[in-house]
């Protein structure tokens, strides 16, 4: 296994070892974007891989070739991790550039440039459960010990990639200062089609109504679970345990609620709000 066992500490957060290393890490903050760079920002389990998704095709016009043939990764390649050099494609297009870093380190670099940033979030309490599940099937991450455990860490921002409070109000404070633009794991769910027209028009990149009809079938959760270049079974078993669960997972809007106890529920709740009340965003989710 390629450096399983190994984390790097960056800026105070913690990463798996397998995917970063200091060089990746440093290479990552002093990228050199492109003004037609388009960079997915994301706390992981927010919705990543079907903003992912969603973006290949709308840049495709609803044609499927890229998304029934290249894995997610190598589409919209990770700027941290180690493998990003080789796979970024050198179009003359926008190029699709995904990312777990905390904004404060990659906004100098932003700030150089017109490149667009699509900020996506999740409930907290979903991506918690979500990220919970990963766990045990991404062997890159350490055992995640109990529900209780993980979420107290969770709260706690002890857990990789740091804390989900910090990652999303870093993002969305420098809203005006970057051209960002921000959407929830529940807008999807709630509209898809509205949510990928708006996307679209804001990219500059207007979509006709059947390639808008062609994305919302894709992009749908059954579609997706079925579809190895997004479903992350291309990885081996030594990376992604797939006996122990699906990346696909449920998709719901919620799931929280059949894992959480009342009192899971009210700490989470305090903590939300304790970490949230210097902030005057506002979030398209109920905590209730
Ligand atoms: S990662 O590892 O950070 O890239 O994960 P990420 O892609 O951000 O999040 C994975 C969760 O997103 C769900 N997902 C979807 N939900 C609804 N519709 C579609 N099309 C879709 N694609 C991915 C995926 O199932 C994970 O959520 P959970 O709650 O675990 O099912």
């Amino acid at each position: 296994m390629d450096r399983m066992e190994v984390t790097e500490t960056f800026d105070g957060i913690v990463l798996p070892g397998h995917l970063h290393t200091a060089e990746s890490l440093r290479f990552a903050r002093s990228f050199q974007f492109r003004d037609t760079d388009v960079l997915i920002a994301t706390y992981p389990k927010s919705g990543t891989t079907w903003m992912q998704e969603i973006l290949t095709l709308v840049y495709s016009q609803g044609n499927l070739q890229p998304a029934q043939t290249i894995p997610n990764w190598a589409r919209a390649p990770w700027l941290e991790h180690t493998y990003f050099k080789e796979m970024l494609r050198e179009a003359d297009g926008p190029r699709l550039i995904t990312t777990h870093l905390p904004c404060q380190a990659l906004a100098p670099a932003l700030r150089k440039s017109k490149a667009k940033v699509i900020y996506m979030a999740r409930n907290p309490k979903d991506v918690m459960v979500s990220f919970y599940h990963f766990h045990k099937l991404a062997k890159f991450l350490p055992d995640p010990g109990s529900f209780d455990d993980f979420l107290m860490r969770f709260l706690d921002g002890k857990v990789q990639y740091g804390s989900w409070f910090d990652h999303v109000k870093g993002w969305l404070s420098r809203q005006k200062e970057l051209e960002l633009f921000y959407i929830t794991y529940e807008d999807l769910h709630q509209d898809l089609g509205r949510s990928v027209a708006r996307l679209a028009a804001w990219l500059g990149c207007p979509l006709q109504e059947e390639a808008l009809r062609v994305i919302l079938q894709h992009c749908s959760f059954s579609s997706m679970r079925e579809n190895v270049m997004v479903n992350y079974t291309l990885i081996p078993r030594e990376i992604m345990d797939h006996s122990q669960g699906r990346f696909m997972r449920k998709g719901t809007v919620g799931d929280w609620r059949d894992h959480f106890t009342p009192l899971q529920n009210m700490l989470f709740h305090r903590l939300y709000r304790e970490n949230m009340q210097d902030s005057s965003l506002r979030f398209h989710w109920t905590m209730d």
